[in-house]
């Protein structure tokens, strides 16, 4: 992929200047990250607009992620003194300490507010982070009701939107935002990898090839199970041909249809079919 260019959604500058403003009606912020790769899927912008607000960081979609690998980011993010939980939204895994850490983390400003005759006050926090990390599915499962809407694309949200939850939490969804450089090339290739970046501002090809190679160097007894694959020990490019052609991937004349087999791959991916695997593990970034 080479930089995009003059990508960068008008929307996405209007989130962050909605976040800065808004930031004084809640008591906590909610950041979603990407469990897979919860480095690139962190906007760094992201720091100085919540500044010292309570944050919960919460690594979601934790149930595609390499369970281990989840359980030493929760650790080394602990380390650094940031409160962090794993879950999976869709199967309500780890939304209900989502829950309890929302509100411990609300209680002082909750107190404060009491202190000035204002009983009872609900929690409230904001829900913030890239596109495609699961904040509405979070949303709608604290509230137990289908109250944002929620698409496998990146996007889908695209104004800010309080909902109650029937005990005691307010949360605004927020559309999610990234940064206009989108990092160096490998956090573009883990973004794009997990669906993070809309694919039509990509060469898809290109994604597959890269996103090929890091799950060879990862997770290759993964990649040999399902793409039922002979050798791995073939240039990416080469590879990614190979794997095609056995996946039945072939254009009338024989050429390989590597556009079919690059969706393919992306889309297993995506929904956990190659296994429950983690581009990104604290001893590489440290
Ligand atoms: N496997 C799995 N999928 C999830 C999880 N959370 C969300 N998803 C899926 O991820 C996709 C995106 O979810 P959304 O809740 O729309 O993500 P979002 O962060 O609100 O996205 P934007 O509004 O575009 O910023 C949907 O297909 C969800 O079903 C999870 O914990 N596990
Ligand atoms: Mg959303």
């Amino acid at each position: 992929m080479s930089q995009p260019v003059n990508w960068f959604p008008g929307h996405m500058a209007r989130t962050l200047r909605n976040m800065a403003e808004r930031l004084r009606q809640v008591d906590a912020v909610i950041e979603t990250c990407d469990a897979r790769i919860p480095v690139s899927s962190r906007n760094p912008q992201l720091d100085q607009i919540i500044g010292d607000k309570p944050r919960l960081l919460v690594l979601s979609k934790e149930d595609l992620a390499d369970p281990a690998v989840t359980r030493d980011w929760i650790s080394h993010f602990r380390r650094q003194g940031i409160m962090a939980l794993a879950c999976d939204s869709t199967r309500k895994n780890g939304v209900e300490q989502v829950r309890k850490a929302c509100l411990t983390l609300s209680a002082g400003r909750i107190e404060r507010a009491a202190e000035k005759g204002r009983m009872g006050r609900p929690a409230r926090a904001m829900v913030v982070g890239i596109p495609n990390t699961g904040k509405s599915t979070l949303i709608n499962s604290l509230s137990g009701r289908a109250s944002a809407r929620v698409e496998d694309r990146p996007g889908v949200t695209r104004a800010p939107q309080w909902v109650r939850t029937h005990d005691g939490l307010e949360l605004m969804d927020m559309p999610g935002v990234l940064w206009a450089s989108l990092g160096d090339r490998t956090c573009q290739i883990h973004l794009a990898a997990t669906g993070a970046i809309k694919d039509d501002i990509l060469d898809l090809p290109e994604i597959a090839i890269e996103t090929l190679a890091l799950l060879v160097r990862l997770y290759p007894d993964a990649v040999r199970a399902r793409y039922k694959a002979e050798t791995l020990d073939l240039p990416p490019e080469e590879l990614l041909d190979t794997l095609a052609r056995r996946r039945g991937c072939i254009l009338s004349g024989g050429r390989v249809d590597r556009m079919r087999f690059s969706t393919l791959l992306l889309d297993e991916f995506r929904a956990g079919r190659i296994g429950r695997i983690s581009l990104e593990q604290p001893e590489t970034e440290e």
